[in-house]
């Protein structure tokens, strides 16, 4: 099972085409890629040949569900991995060459600087619950879906697109995980299929199964289903050249077993889940691997 994930990162490593990217770190990346997971009794693909912080892919799952798109309710939760948009937006428009640190403790403790320089426009939280129409109706993409799942199980149009065109403009990052897409069988079981159209092998991706098999479980349980597989389609998956290291060692690593996910607690809807709420048990990853990410 997690070979899948060893299999595409040393085809990436022996396969890629090297280039340099937008971030100017450089790739090694390859085009079309699938990985398919059983999620039955519980399973989840939390990488285990190195420590992937799951409650941190969790947290900011929960995050794009209450629509937020401002940093703030993250830093205040110690999630800091969406802070290096906004502080290189602020330092290049201000000047001011302020610390991580410094820049995190401003937009949590003052709101206005935090609506100022906290929000990354309209990405995954508005997309998901507040999708602007033409005619200036909003759309709640998600309470959409769990009710579709529930009166009409076998549609064919089970998803939620986070790609919206007409205002990828005003995002600071375009959306790299688009388009989810669900699945019923007669005899009660639910999958997710989750399109990237770009994914960063080494940190990105292993944060986007944990939370995406995360929400299948939170979906399954709304709507009284079992949770089944969770199969990822990427486009473009990279690996950063500042990370070949870093994945020459994981590919030495002996994969475990994966651990196991409870929801401990039924809430009344989709928005009342907590960090809380999930339990991971028989986690034994390897050490963590240590990568900068690239902005
Ligand atoms: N940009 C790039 N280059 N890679 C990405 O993975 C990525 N994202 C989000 C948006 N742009 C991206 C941001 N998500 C980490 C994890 C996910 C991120 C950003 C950073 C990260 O540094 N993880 C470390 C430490 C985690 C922690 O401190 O808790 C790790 O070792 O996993 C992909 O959606």
């Amino acid at each position: 099972p997690e070979y899948q994930y060893l299999d595409l990162l040393s085809n990436v490593l022996e396969h890629g085409d090297k280039r340099i990217d937008r971030t100017g770190v450089g790739t090694l990346s390859i085009f079309g890629a699938m990985t398919r997971f059983n999620l039955a009794d519980g399973t989840v693909p939390i990488l285990t040949t190195k420590r992937v912080y799951w409650k941190t892919a969790v947290k900011e799952m929960l995050w794009f569900l209450t629509g937020e798109t401002n940093i703030q309710p993250l830093l205040k939760n110690h999630v800091s991995i969406w802070t290096d948009w906004p502080l290189d937006r602020y330092r290049k428009q201000s000047g001011d060459p302020i610390s991580q640190g410094e820049f995190e403790r401003r937009i949590m403790e003052d709101d206005a600087f935090a609506s100022r320089w906290g929000d990354l426009g309209p990405v995954y939280g508005k997309q998901w619950r507040r999708w602007l129409g033409p005619d200036g109706k909003e759309h709640d993409q998600i309470a959409t879906l769990i009710n579709s799942i529930k009166s009409n199980p076998t549609s064919r149009r089970l998803l939620f697109h986070a790609w919206n065109v007409g205002e990828l403009d005003q995002m600071s990052l375009p959306p790299c995980h688009m388009v989810y897409q669900f699945f019923c069988t007669q005899d009660g079981k639910i999958s997710c299929l989750l399109f990237q159209r770009s994914g960063d092998l080494l940190l990105g991706c292993p944060f986007n199964w944990t939370a995406g098999a995360a929400l299948l479980f939170m979906i399954a349980q709304q709507t009284g289903l079992t949770p089944h597989e969770f199969i990822w389609f990427g486009g473009d998956v990279h690996l950063y050249l500042n990370h070949v290291e870093q994945a020459r060692i994981q590919l030495q690593r002996e994969p475990r077993q994966w651990p196991k996910l409870r929801l401990l607690r039924k809430p009344e809807s989709i928005d009342g889940y907590r960090i809380e709420d999930f339990e991971v048990d028989g986690y034994n990853p390897h050490a963590a691997i240590k990568a900068e990410v690239a902005v």
